[in-house]
């Protein structure tokens, strides 16, 4: 036997602390450079075994250690749950009808801003177009029957309205199509109640033919988004 290797080894161990957590000097402390530990852990030396959000995965374990519904991001990401209300395979986050299955705009989802058809109407002229935006009622375009109505039927007029869509500042009109018709129908007493399908001030995003002159867009199909 090496008679200095045998004496190095007899400096080296220390008396009554072998395995994991016995510094190589000697020590006892597997972490000499991390105050806080004295041994590696889960998360090794230099890192804590804390569970910030205490869903029982350490934050070294996990990739959204804020998060304590999730431990990867997932596809809607920490913070974010990945629910898909409607069971159609569309995560809420990436689904542009979240609460309708099956219902999608035309191509999958492209988004348009309304702000971009008012800017360049001509740009869009006569294309498929999908926006997002709030129903308003032109109160100014309502037009009702005025008839005399009898008492047992106070609201007997009829009442239609022009809708628009808009976001911010932007905004087009809805325009009748061939399918579902676009307006207000009712009578005088609730006509901005009876706004059907598109409630005012619902948010609704929707797809259709637009046309420039006058902006507007003829109306294929809608969702609550
Ligand atoms: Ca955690
Ligand atoms: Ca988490
Ligand atoms: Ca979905």
């Amino acid at each position: 036997m090496n008679v200095n290797s045998c004496f190095i080894a007899a400096v080296l161990v220390p008396i009554g602390c072998a395995g994991a957590g016995c510094g190589a000097d000697g020590s006892g402390d597997g972490c000499p450079d991390d105050p806080d530990k004295d041994a590696p852990g889960v998360c090794g030396c230099g890192v804590p075994d804390t569970d910030s959000d205490l869903d029982g995965a350490l934050d070294c374990q996990e990739s959204c250690p804020g998060d304590p519904d999730k431990t990867e991001p997932g596809i809607c990401g920490c913070g974010n749950s990945d629910t898909d209300a409607d069971g159609d395979g569309l995560a809420d986050c990436v689904d542009p009808c979240p609460h309708d299955a099956g219902l999608e705009p035309p191509g999958g989802y492209v988004g348009e801003l309304l702000s971009d058809l008012a800017a360049a109407p001509d740009l869009h002229d006569q294309k498929t177009v999908v926006v997002l935006g709030t129903v308003k009622t032109d109160v100014a375009a309502v037009t009702c029957t005025d008839l005399e109505c009898p008492p047992e039927d106070p609201c007997c007029n009829e009442c239609a309205a022009r809708l628009v869509i808009e976001d911010g500042d932007a905004g087009v009109g809805l325009r009748a199509g061939e399918v579902s018709p676009v307006g207000c129908s009712g009578t005088n007493c609730d006509y901005l109640d009876n706004c059907q399908p598109f409630a005012p001030d619902q948010d609704i995003r929707l797809w259709g033919t637009f046309t420039a002159d006058p902006p507007a867009i003829e109306v294929d199909g809608y969702c609550v988004p």
